[in-house]
């Protein structure tokens, strides 16, 4: 069985695939539902009131699997592969604050849309040897702290570097870091992955993290993904870390946490009993 968590962030977050509520209102809900841990999507981790989040961490029994650093790039433009400097030098510096912040909670941090997009003044090459530069120097910082870096291939309308599970595990020996895993998003497999199931076997043992979201990115049984052959294939390449659902919510918070539970349960339920 695999441990359940979802994606939440401010309710100010320019990215719709999050919940938005308030957090002690959202770490209840999933408590309440049976979920075990959240992922927290945070602008600026320096800004957090860390003794109030793990008070009511612990309140609710929620772990923090893994931090998402999206929104840095959203409203900020950081970019590990940006032709500015000051923009590179911006991200590398939050992701190893998240760092810091993963070492307090034990959890992962992620880098996926803080790679950056390929943008005009600099070639595709250049952006991509930026890119393999900055990440070097944040998992380097990372495996001091004992903290583990998830990479996550993006579809095509979100970025042009790294799209498929291919060109991650390429990024990956490039890099050449223990502290580098991969985080692996349905959504996006969907778009680019030939056959989900095969990728998943292809990139055993370097899986770190598991994003969740059906088809049309709502929750796991609302689009036409079949979860019961994605876990299965988690199953045989020894994934042993979270579920989180980065989804879009429909119609309301309750609901999708819900069904996304429901889904994702039915399926293990099938998966375990026939192992
Ligand atoms: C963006 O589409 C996404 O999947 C996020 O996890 C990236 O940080
Ligand atoms: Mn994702």
């Amino acid at each position: 069985m695999f441990k359940k968590s979802m994606v939440v962030a401010p309710p100010s977050a320019e990215f719709e695939a999050v919940v938005r509520e308030p957090l002690e209102e959202a770490l209840k809900v999933l408590h309440e539902l049976g979920f075990e841990g959240v992922e927290l999507s945070i602008l600026n981790p320096t800004r957090l009131n860390l003794k109030e989040l793990e008070g009511v961490l612990e309140e609710y029994g929620l772990e923090v699997p893994a931090l998402s650093t999206g929104l840095n790039y959203i409203h900020y433009g950081f970019s590990l592969s940006s032709p500015s400097l000051e923009k590179r030098k911006a991200a590398v510096s939050r992701l190893k604050e998240f760092v810091d912040l993963g070492e307090v909670l034990g959890a992962g941090v992620i880098v996926g849309l803080m790679r950056g997009r390929l943008e005009k003044e600099i070639s595709k090459d250049e952006a991509y040897r930026r890119m393999v530069e900055g990440l070097r120097e944040v998992c380097s910082y990372a495996e001091g702290r004992g903290v583990t870096i998830f990479f996550e291939p993006l579809n095509r309308y979100e970025t042009q570097l790294v799209n498929t599970v291919d060109e991650a595990i390429e990024l990956w020996e490039k890099v050449g870091t223990s502290a580098l895993y991969l985080l692996l998003d349905t959504f996006h497999m969907n778009i680019e992955e030939p056959v989900i199931e095969d990728s998943i076997i292809k990139a055993r043992g370097l899986i770190g993290h598991i994003h969740v979201a059906d088809s049309n990115r709502y929750a796991p049984g609302m689009g036409h993904i079949d979860f019961k052959s994605i876990l299965d294939a988690l199953r045989k390449a020894d994934y042993q870390g979270y579920l989180s659902a980065e989804i879009i919510i429909k119609p309301d918070f309750r609901t999708a946490a819900k069904t996304t539970l429901e889904t994702l349960k039915k399926a293990e339920k099938e998966v375990f009993k026939s192992s």
